[in-house]
């Protein structure tokens, strides 16, 4: 073997696992034929870095200016040339006083140079297990040389021109950090043939029909503003009404399956954190203190410890437990500015909390019965592909999480028996622990193929020895409990989010802002409607008439576009008779029902929160 061939056979390993290894070199050779583009229509780019991404890839560059459309088309035409002329890929090792000086115009290379040279960092910046080596390697095609660990095809003959894509640009802070400077980051993506690629490009022109924050607009449902800030979304009167709809509806499942209500402050003093845990281990994630006289005060990051100091405010014998405490619990969470959007990743957020304190003998039983809350709650809200998640700590970075390695092992056990014991299948996921302990996390993909986690199931023995908790058991002598954190229906912010996206809008009659919308004919119709509005408006349900002087098929078609269930028409007809007309938002047509039916009819499809229209 050549020292070539062995540096790229060696650079197969740094192929994340979970990627298709093929897709993953066409990607990432394609990233560094884009860099070569745009370096040639901006001569003066600093290149950053260029990594493959799910769907495929894209490159941070420092430009004079952010590239258009026209610009990326070039960028585009300019790749599918250098494409065809099939370029070989060269690796070579440099030495570091070589690629200092290759590098020389480029000063993010040299700081990522600078990091290797130092043995912590990869070629991305990313820091890397002190064991691996250092070695520094370039990559070349045509006149076009990276600082890069590869690995690549061998040549561009591999890449398929009419399977690749410029997507679009996006700022990016240099190493994610804001106090760096902004980057351009173009979107770039190439697929095995272009029918692999058109059915991307479909795919997600079918998700940005759906995409949460798009509908979120068109519909009325949250807004955001500058002068408030990234990740604190406004609700507006009409997401609202869906979340509160939302939060009675779990919060009566709770109280029956006795769960206790509370309510407490969003902010307490540092040394709660410190106490339990939060400060050392999840500082980076909180806001920083609120200095004031005589102490300092945060923003609560997680809801655990005031749940604790409700607990430990009475003393309880063991014939108390299990003790369920709930909370629709509003948190505040320091998100990276470049992550939060719409409503799923936000930076004030309220959970549906709980915290239940038990024995140990207990904790299988509790954990079954969250389970089949989260199961009865997927089922009323219509959710059924979701995967199981057992995230445990990860044991090479072990700051992350508080140590006591037999706390973790018992914690971790438990989950792994109850999970079999359930007979349901599960992933392991190393480093997504909580730092308190292990979770058993329920996945759900949203529209563009990303999981996120909406439940989650924690087990935890290390809060309550923080909090020195106890009840007194059998014997008469004090015994520390163990902590069941669960949320069943997430956040708001982030069901609401994922709902919006799995309904595209056409939410259920339960959870719909308007429920019916009645459309008089003519002008002398509108008292009718308006007799129509108020007795279903007593009955509590959500409804409007559309008095406008616009022509009945316009109505309709508005009413369709906000997906409102019932469209209620009324005509001379149905003013005789006292019937409405129904026409339901997917298209169907009841026709003339009395008032008395339709009245039973939505009765009955709200109180069983059904997901058909129809009762
Ligand atoms: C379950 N202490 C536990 C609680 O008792 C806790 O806070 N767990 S958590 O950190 O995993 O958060 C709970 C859930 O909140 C997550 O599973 C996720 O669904 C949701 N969540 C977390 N961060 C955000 C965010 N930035 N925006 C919206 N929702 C979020
Ligand atoms: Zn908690």
């Amino acid at each position: 073997m050549s020292d070539e061939e062995r540096l790229k056979a060696d650079a197969e390993q740094y192929i994340p696992s979970g990627y298709e290894p093929e897709l993953y070199k066409l990607r990432h050779s394609t990233a560094h034929i884009m860099a070569q583009a745009v370096i040639e229509s901006f001569p003066e780019a600093k290149v950053a870095i260029g990594p493959p991404i799910e769907n495929g890839f894209y490159y941070d560059f420092d430009l004079s200016r952010v590239p258009n459309e026209e610009d990326l088309a070039i960028i585009e035409d300019r790749m599918k040339a250098l494409i065809r002329q099939r370029h070989a890929f060269h690796v070579r090792e440099v030495s570091l006083a070589e690629a200092r000086d290759l590098f020389r115009d480029q000063p993010y290379k040299l700081e990522l140079i600078e990091g290797m040279a130092e043995g912590q960092y990869d070629d991305y910046g990313n820091e890397m297990p002190s064991e691996a080596g250092n070695r520094i390697t370039v990559y070349q095609h045509d006149a076009f040389v990276d600082l890069c660990r590869g690995p690549h095809v061998t040549h561009g003959g591999r890449i398929k021109a009419n399977a690749v894509k410029v997507m679009r640009t996006a700022g990016a802070y240099w190493r994610g950090n804001e106090r760096n400077p902004m980057l351009t980051r173009i979107y770039g993506t190439v697929f095995e043939n272009k029918a692999g690629l058109d059915d991307y490009l479909r795919r997600l022109e079918q998700a940005r029909q759906r995409d949460h924050r798009r509908l979120g607009r068109e519909l009325e449902l949250f807004t955001s503003h500058e002068l408030i800030g990234a990740g604190l979304p406004l609700w507006l009167p009409k997401g609202a009404t869906i979340r509160r709809e939302l939060e009675a509806y779990i919060t009566e499942e709770e109280r029956r399956d006795g769960y206790q209500h509370v309510y407490t402050p969003h902010l307490a003093k540092q040394e709660l954190y410190e106490t339990s845990g939060h400060w050392s281990h999840y500082k980076d994630d909180m806001f920083p203190p609120m200095e004031l006289e005589y102490e300092n005060l945060v923003l609560r990051p997680m809801n655990c410890p005031h749940h604790i100091l409700i607990y430990a405010s009475k003393r309880h014998s063991y014939r108390d437990l299990p003790i369920r405490i709930a909370e629709l619990g509003t948190m505040y969470r320091y998100e990276k500015s470049g992550v939060v959007g719409g409503l799923s990743r936000v930076r004030t957020m309220t959970l549906n909390d709980a915290h239940i304190f038990c024995t140990q003998a207990q904790i299988k039983e509790e954990f079954s019965n969250v389970m089949r809350l989260v199961e009865r709650a997927y089922a009323t809200l219509g959710i059924q592909e979701y995967t199981y998640r057992l995230s445990l700590r990860d044991q090479a970075n072990t700051e992350k999480y508080v140590a006591n390695d037999a706390m973790w092992d018992m914690a971790e056990n438990v989950l792994h028996e109850a999970m079999d014991a359930l007979g349901l299948p599960y992933t392991e996921a190393a480093g997504e622990a909580a730092f308190y302990g292990p979770k058993l996390d329920i996945q759900l993909r949203d529209i563009l193929g990303r999981e996120e986690t909406i439940s989650t199931i924690q087990i935890d023995f290390h809060l309550p020895n923080q909090f020195d908790l106890i009840y007194i058991g059998e014997d008469g002598q004090e015994h520390q409990p163990v902590m069941i954190h669960r949320g069943v229906v997430s956040t708001m912010e982030r069901m609401t989010a994922y709902l919006i996206e799995m309904y595209g809008g056409a939410f259920p009659v339960w959870l719909a802002p308007t429920q019916a919308v009645v459309i008089p004919i003519a002008d002398r119709h509108v008292d009718y409607a308006q007799e129509v509005v108020k007795r279903l408006f007593d009955l509590d349900f959500r409804v409007q008439a559309d008095v406008s002087d616009k022509r009945m098929n316009a109505k309709i078609r508005e009413a369709k576009l906000q997906k409102v269930p019932y469209m209620l028409v009324v005509g001379d007809q149905e003013v005789a008779d006292q019937t409405v007309s129904v026409r339901l938002r997917s298209d169907e047509n009841l026709g003339p029902v009395t008032l008395d039916e339709f009245e039973e009819m939505i009765s009955q499809v709200v109180k069983r929160r059904s997901l058909a229209l129809t009762a």
